[in-house]
């Protein structure tokens, strides 16, 4: 680290169709008054604001897409719209030389970011999450589209008339979900037969962060040419992160979190990174923001000394 200066491109997706609580389209926003920008330089490295997606407001679009009947997923069309907006995005943010760093919005961008940043090449993925986010239309309890982005991006097929589905980004083997401790029973049915890695709290308590991000990036490292780094802010314990819509007690905590990040920048094999799920009406001061603006340095390379 330090030998090569990177350059950051910063791409604001505001949507919040993926979830029921508004204001996480707020995140972009909070996240570069948060101090974004000076973050970056304290890492070393050169950022490039592309400025924000656009994203029709959800009062504006058609109230079927709203409704919330189980077995559905909510503005399915309107998150397909954004994503494939903001794959378009990433992908040649890549082939301009620079790593690219999305603002959520809610994690449904997921699925943009990460089939941009797969397009060109075999990647893996590293999930920083309470939540498993492997529901599907036909499984997800909620019907937000935040709770499924990785079967999408796996090619779980249940996902009619979708192009997203007939074009999985990214291989089971390469993916590691670090920080598991909310699972539905479809989604722990999808866990026990797929070859996806999930370290849940429990295992972190048993062996430490540590030890298990180093494992995480074998796993997403092992034959590929870099990986996507998906930090969904639930991660975190909520007495730090309480800024997010789905809060899970028994997180990682603030030394962990920086820890894990330091490793990825210490890896270098980072290929785009994204910051979801901040929203700015339930948080503290903008601290949610503020710390992921923190864990965005390290893990771009700030150091103490
Ligand atoms: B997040 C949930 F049912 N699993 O599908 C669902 F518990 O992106 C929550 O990780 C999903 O914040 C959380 O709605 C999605 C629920
Ligand atoms: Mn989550
Ligand atoms: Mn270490
Ligand atoms: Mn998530």
């Amino acid at each position: 680290v330090g030998e090569r200066r990177q350059s950051v491109r910063i791409i604001g997706a505001p949507t919040d169709y993926g979830q029921d609580r508004r204001g996480v389209d707020m995140g972009p926003s909070a996240i570069r008054y948060g101090g974004l920008s000076e973050g970056l330089s304290e890492a070393g490295v050169d950022d490039e604001d592309a400025g924000d997606l656009l994203v029709p407001r959800a009062e504006e679009r058609d109230a079927q897409y709203r409704t919330p009947s189980k077995g559905k997923a909510k503005f399915l069309r309107e998150t397909e719209d954004v994503c494939s907006r903001l794959a378009t995005e990433v992908r040649e943010s890549i082939a301009d030389g620079y790593t690219p760093l999305v603002l959520g919005g809610d994690h449904s961008v997921a699925i943009g970011t990460v089939s941009g940043s797969a397009a060109d090449a075999e990647i893996g993925a590293i999930w920083f999450d309470a939540h498993g986010d492997l529901n599907t239309p036909t499984t997800t309890p909620s019907g937000n589209v935040h709770g499924m982005p990785l079967a999408a991006l796996l090619g779980v097929k249940e996902w009619d008339g979708v192009d997203w589905a007939n074009a999985p980004s990214l291989s089971p083997e390469n993916v590691a979900i670090v920080g598991l401790r909310s699972v539905d029973d479809a989604e722990r049915e999808l866990l026990r037969d797929s070859e996806i890695t999930a370290f849940t709290m429990s295992e972190i308590d048993d062996r430490g962060l540590d030890e298990v991000v180093d494992d995480a990036l074998a796993i997403a490292n092992n034959g590929t040419e870099g990986y996507h780094v998906s930090l969904d802010l639930d991660w975190l314990d909520p007495t730090i992160a309480p800024g997010v819509g789905t809060p899970v007690r028994g997180g990682v905590d603030y030394r962990e979190a920086h820890h894990a990040m330091e490793q990825v920048a210490v890896d270098g094999g980072m290929r785009s990174m994204e910051l979801v799920e901040v929203n700015p009406t339930l948080d503290q001061h903008n601290e949610t923001a503020e710390l992921a603006v923190e864990l965005a340095a390290s893990a771009f390379g700030k150091r103490i000394l």
